[in-house]
């Protein structure tokens, strides 16, 4: 397992000064993010990235995300452009040597959350969601709080993106993402990149949106949607874990045992009520998932891949980016770092 932590770049008021002195902290995960969604990324540019990243005594593990442009998902003629354009960044990421990229196929959102600051017991703050909540949400409203959505929409795009996605069924998104596959796996084998999709968060139907990376059963139609060793999985305990249904540590074990997980995200989530939760510290005791048994399941596959600390609370005061500040993902890393050693030790 190689210890790593999310960055955003030179925006991001986390700097890798800082992520350095974490410490078990080996590699970083980032992407660029001043080239518009579709297009190629230049070879000059991720080399860019990897170079600062490694002048502070880092490696570049992971590029979390390359986004899928929403033509691919929708499946339009349009779509031939971008995936041509997303095998020429692959090439390029391969040619750099990135070993993973993490991405996502979930029409229009990516994460949602229905509150972004919502105060805890001890005065800390964390991300929930509240189906309820979200179920009154209108996506043409300015009043949703969506941390990973494309906010160069106007309501306008929201508008006819909706629109279009009105009319398709789960089962025509697995069309188009087996179509999007079916040309990108091939060029990833080549390049020696290990693709691995990141599961749907929340792992349900949103603003009536189909979603299809939800549990272990669509997981293994995943894989085999083209056979590939390039084709995995970022497991992401905190999306796929908001259920009972989703059991993680099997899961783990399971795609863990096939070679197919090339990523971890590893973080708690305390279930409240039926599809709904709150973002929780990482320690195993202040959510609903034992950390331990799902740290334990990725050392017990033998996992050699980057894991990073996935989410934190706001605590000591600290101000930034939802779930992306610096002294509880720091915490999270240590805490996994230490149940990761306890394993191998006990293991001996
Ligand atoms: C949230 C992240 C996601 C993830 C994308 C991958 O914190 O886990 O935004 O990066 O879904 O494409």
């Amino acid at each position: 397992m190689k210890m790593t932590f999310r960055w955003y770049g030179d925006d991001d008021k986390v700097t890798l000064e800082q992520i350095r002195q974490i410490p078990g902290m080996v590699g970083i995960v980032s992407a660029i993010y001043d080239i518009p969604v579709g297009q190629a990324w230049p070879l000059e540019k991720i080399m860019e990235l990897k170079n600062k990243i490694e002048a502070h005594g880092l490696t570049l593990e992971v590029i979390e995300s390359v986004p899928v442009h929403e033509d691919i998902k929708l499946g339009l003629p349009s779509r031939e452009e971008y995936i041509s354009n997303y095998k020429e960044t692959i090439r390029n990421l391969g040619q750099a040597g990135i070993p993973v990229v993490c991405y996502n196929f979930m029409p229009v959102f990516d994460w949602t959350r229905s509150q972004l600051d919502y105060v805890l017991p001890d005065g800390s703050t964390a991300l929930i969601y509240d189906q309820k909540l979200v179920e009154q949400m209108d996506p043409l409203k300015g009043d949703l709080q969506l941390p990973g959505w494309d906010s160069s929409y106007t309501k306008e795009d929201m508008k006819n993106l909706l629109d279009q996605y009105r009319s398709m069924t789960e089962e025509d998104l697995w069309a188009n993402l087996e179509y999007f596959l079916q040309q990108v796996i091939p060029v990833a084998e080549e390049s020696q990149v290990k693709m691995a999709i990141h599961p749907d968060d929340p792992p349900w139907p949103i603003f009536g949106l189909p979603r299809i990376i939800t549990n272990k059963e669509n997981l293994e139609r995943f894989i085999h949607l083209v056979d590939s060793p390039n084709n995995g999985l970022t497991l992401c305990s905190g999306s796929l874990g908001v259920t009972d249904d989703n059991d993680m540590p099997s899961i783990i074990r399971y795609f863990g045992a096939k070679g197919r997980v090339h990523f971890g995200h590893v973080r708690n989530v305390k279930i409240t009520t039926e599809k709904s939760f709150e973002e929780a510290s990482h320690l195993s005791s202040d959510g609903s998932l034992d950390i331990y048994e799902i740290m334990k399941a990725y050392h017990d596959v033998g996992f050699e891949g980057p894991i990073r600390p996935d989410h934190g609370r706001m605590i000591w005061g600290e101000t930034g980016r939802p779930g992306y500040g610096l002294y509880d993902r720091a915490l999270g890393a240590t805490y996994l770092n230490g149940l990761w050693e306890a394993i191998e030790k006990s293991n001996k």
